[in-house]
């Protein structure tokens, strides 16, 4: 298949033009680069080295023995948009170019400004642009499991049904997202599920879990093909930080009780998933909405989880609670369901513990560059829209449970 990948330089997007080129697809993308820029605005760079993009292009063509077409610009450029969707012709167009960090969207009223622009137009961009010039081609849009919040019932995957004053219904399950940025992914939910309806464009909706990892198999040895992996309070995920601060042996940073529970799935599962869905496409004018996440685990279960896999290669770490920057439920029920792409063939890892394993070797080669940011580990951005570094609250927890 054709598979055009918008956000192709990112922590996802450059795995996934390796994983679906190994697996036979032709792969172009657009990427403004942006992220790069985002990640160096906090205070930070990413604990693996990013290398050029024309160096990656030209590992790229050495590993896989094929070029990757790659267009720097950005979805808010609207003809270029079309012109790159022209010439390609894609039968899928994966799109990932989205400012994807919540604390970033929760700074000031510029930045929660900029992420909704960013984010929202350049999905609705996109939506008129495929209708323009590839309406038959499929769009799988990176939503996020945050759409939904944390509901006191049973999460279903887009829509459950309904009863009300005695007639029923089947409806897009509420959405009560808990940051500016999981908002925009709340808005181009419903502009996604409109333009399926009214221009029978065709569109899977991936509400995904939080993502961790440094590595899918087929990047093999070269570090111009490895992805980033961001550590500081804005771009780095909760296990993502946890591995670095472990390998610097900085305590890792539980906010608040640390029993918010998420899905989480490791960087292998998420190109998993995504190679399923593009290869299973829905009909001309189908919405669809998968939830995406290998399993749910509170970030304190998670934090104890990297402390053991530290212990396991010699790094003794201590958990530390501190005070929430964020606006969230610390003890919450919490039980989505996943069971979309089970029935496409989903296998899941399983085995978070083994995969952390992985990360904390991969990380200990690049022990330098997190101590040399290591103040961006500490969060001072607060969705109160006050700016004051978090102080430890709690016990620090010493001993390895496992
Ligand atoms: N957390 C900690 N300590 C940390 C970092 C985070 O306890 O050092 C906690 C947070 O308070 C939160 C949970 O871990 O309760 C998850 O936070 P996160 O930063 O790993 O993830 P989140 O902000 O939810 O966003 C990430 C991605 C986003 C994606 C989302 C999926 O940045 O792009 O949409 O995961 S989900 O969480 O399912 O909405």
């Amino acid at each position: 298949m054709r598979v055009f990948i918008a956000g192709i330089d990112g922590y996802l997007g450059w795995p996934l033009a390796q994983y679906l080129t190994a697996r036979g697809h032709e792969v172009a993308g657009i990427d403004k680069l942006l992220r790069r820029r985002w990640v160096e605005e906090v205070g930070s760079h990413s604990a693996i080295p990013v290398y050029a993009v024309y160096e990656r292009l030209h590992a790229f063509r050495e590993r896989f023995g094929t070029p990757l077409t790659f267009h720097e610009g950005d979805l808010l450029d609207y003809a270029l948009l079309c012109d790159v969707l022209a010439a390609f012709q894609p039968d899928a167009v994966v799109h990932l170019a989205e400012m994807p960090s919540a604390p970033y969207s929760m700074i000031d009223q510029a930045h929660a400004a900029f992420t909704q622009h960013n984010n929202v137009i350049g999905s609705l961009n996109m939506l008129w642009a495929m209708k323009a010039v590839c309406p038959q081609a499929h769009l799988v849009k990176l939503g996020t499991m945050g759409e939904y919040g944390t509901p006191n019932v049973d999460i279903p995957e887009g829509f459950f049904e309904v009863e009300f004053r005695g007639r029923k219904d089947v409806l897009p399950f509420p959405r009560q997202a808990n940051s500016f940025y999981h908002l925009t992914k709340v808005h181009d939910t419903h502009n996604t599920m409109f333009a399926c309806k009214t221009w029978e464009l065709r569109a899977t909706d991936i509400m995904q879990g939080v993502v961790f990892g440094t590595q899918i198999d087929e990047m093999g040895d070269d570090p111009r093909l490895r992805s980033r992996l961001d550590f500081d309070q804005c771009f780095g995920t909760a296990i993502n930080r946890f591995c670095c601060q472990a390998v610097i042996e900085h305590p890792l940073t539980l906010y608040g009780s640390g029993g918010q529970k998420r899905g989480f799935l490791p960087m292998r599962d998420s190109m998993q998933c995504l190679t399923l869905a593009i290869e299973s496409p829905p009909e001309p004018g189908e919405y669809r909405v998968f939830n995406q996440f290998e399993e749910c685990y509170t970030v304190e279960e998670l934090a104890l989880k990297a402390q053991v896999a530290a212990a396991a290669v010699g790094i003794t770490v201590e958990i530390q609670h501190i005070d929430n920057p964020r606006t969230e439920q610390e003890a919450h029920y919490y039980n989505p369901d996943r069971s979309h792409l089970i029935a496409l063939g989903y296998e899941p890892t399983h085995d978070v513990a083994a995969e952390m394993r992985i990360m904390i070797n991969d990380l200990k080669a690049h022990r330098d560059r997190i101590l040399a940011r290591r103040d961006a580990l500490i969060p001072d951005i607060r969705w109160d829209g006050t700016r004051r570094r978090s102080q430890v609250i709690g016990a620090v927890l010493t001993s390895v449970k496992s």
